[in-house]
């Protein structure tokens, strides 16, 4: 389905007097402090961040799932639901595919129908986490460290396989995450695992295309809980710098024990331009796949610094990252909980370009914790909502996206289209 363009102006021109007020006051207050709100909303309109595939359906615990109804069966559903987050939000201008189950049928009818959506193949993701139906080896104790060189060979195969996908449809990266490691004491030679997966992932290097690059993602624990190969960013990093240049690191927010000062590592990664890609979510206890934002904003905001740091330092040999929603859970509409991750991401961002840089660096020299404080928070704790709100409105999309979607009956309508018993394809 497409939203009707009249249909959402009319939503829009209700709220529009609120919104000018609102915004109208912000842009002053930014003035005053040498700020151009027009600079910021050129930014936060060129701030596009990739929906996965396996975000669109509901997501499940190892105790149950429960269907939203109305869940995309197909990869051209999927591109359809990104296509409708990204009219309403303008900022999610990327699908982000995972294979096997995304393999698209007829590779210029997919790529003509994002097109029309406005969207681009960002990262395509590899699945050696679970045996396919039809595959011949068992990945039960591991794929590219598997002791066995058959096994490795069949996910080094795969890999090159999602290669070949995501390069038919312009993608131009690879995203490696693997559940392996091992669940006891003394079942894994760490050293071996890790020298095994480093030489399957430099087979699976030597395939990548010139103007491609290949992040390692890592995770201390699940689904093995004693140990997991790629554990944490330093051997995520190890992996990456013995690859090569078109190797990086990968950060998801969720993949860190609890505590674990994030900002850090991205502005670690970023100084020696190894930080390929960011995957979103929110959690309080492990890799929970909780709405970006719904719980701890102001870490996000913390690593929004650092990372606008990064890409606004002209002496920054990191590439431009790539951005991910990587969350999935089981309550919320999928689409609701997108278009909340989405204005999460982009209010950290938002508030991030606020800091006043220049000060925050005298405040360092001059060892005064309680003034960088203060800059931090000021930035913090200033309501760009309206910033975010005028972005959209001048790109066209909603004022205010979870309201327009609860008001164009969207999920009413993909039921009506698809069934009230649909189960998404793919995790
Ligand atoms: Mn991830």
């Amino acid at each position: 389905m497409r939203i009707d363009k009249q249909q959402l102006i009319q939503i829009n021109d209700q709220a529009l007097p609120d919104h000018r007020e609102s915004f109208g006051h912000l842009s002053k207050v930014l003035a005053k402090k040498g700020l151009d709100a027009n600079e910021v909303i050129k930014k936060l309109q060129a701030f596009q961040v990739a929906i996965p595939s396996w975000a669109l359906g509901t997501g499940g615990t190892r105790f149950g799932r429960f269907s939203t109804g109305g869940e995309p069966g197909t990869l051209e559903d999927k591109i359809g639901d990104v296509g409708l987050l990204h009219q309403l939000s303008q900022s999610a201008g990327a699908i982000s595919l995972h294979i096997p189950w995304d393999i698209p049928g007829d590779v210029q009818a997919v790529k003509a129908l994002a097109d029309s959506y406005g969207l681009a193949f960002d990262a395509v993701n590899s699945n050696t986490f679970q045996d396919q139906a039809d595959q011949e080896h068992s990945y039960k104790f591991g794929s590219l460290c598997h002791v066995d060189k058959a096994v490795r060979q069949q996910a080094i195969d795969h890999n090159l396989e999602v290669i070949k996908y995501g390069d038919a449809l312009g993608s131009k990266s690879l995203t490696v995450w693997l559940a392996d490691g091992s669940s006891f004491p003394g079942q894994l030679n760490f050293k071996r695992a890790f020298q095994r997966t480093l030489s399957s992932l430099q087979e699976i290097y030597a395939g990548l295309p010139a103007d491609w690059k290949l992040f390692v993602e890592y995770k201390p624990y699940e689904p093995n809980f004693y140990s997991t190969v790629i554990q944490d960013w330093g051997s995520s990093h190890m992996l990456a710098d013995k690859l090569g240049d078109k190797a990086y690191s990968l950060v998801d927010l969720g993949h860190h024990l609890p505590n674990t000062n994030i900002e850090q590592i991205v502005a670690t990664l970023m100084m020696v331009g190894k930080l390929g890609g960011f995957h979103f979510n929110d959690s309080k206890y492990g890799d929970d796949d909780l709405t970006v934002g719904a719980l701890k904003p102001y870490q996000l905001f913390l690593i929004f610094n650092e990372l606008v740091d990064g890409m606004e330092d002209p002496t920054s040999t990191n590439p431009y990252p790539a951005w991910m929603i990587d969350a999935s859970h089981n309550l919320k509409d999928p689409m609701e909980d997108l278009l909340q991750s989405l204005e999460a991401i982009k209010l950290a961002y938002a508030q991030a370009l606020l800091v006043d840089r220049a000060a925050l660096e005298e405040a360092r020299e001059n060892n005064d914790p309680s003034l960088a404080q203060e800059i931090l928070q000021n930035a913090y704790r200033t309501d760009v909502r309206p910033l975010l709100a005028e972005a959209r409105l001048q790109s066209n999309g909603a004022l205010d996206p979870v309201g327009a979607y609860r008001r164009l009956n969207i999920r009413k309508e993909l039921i009506s289209l698809r069934g009230a018993k649909t189960i998404s394809t793919g995790l």
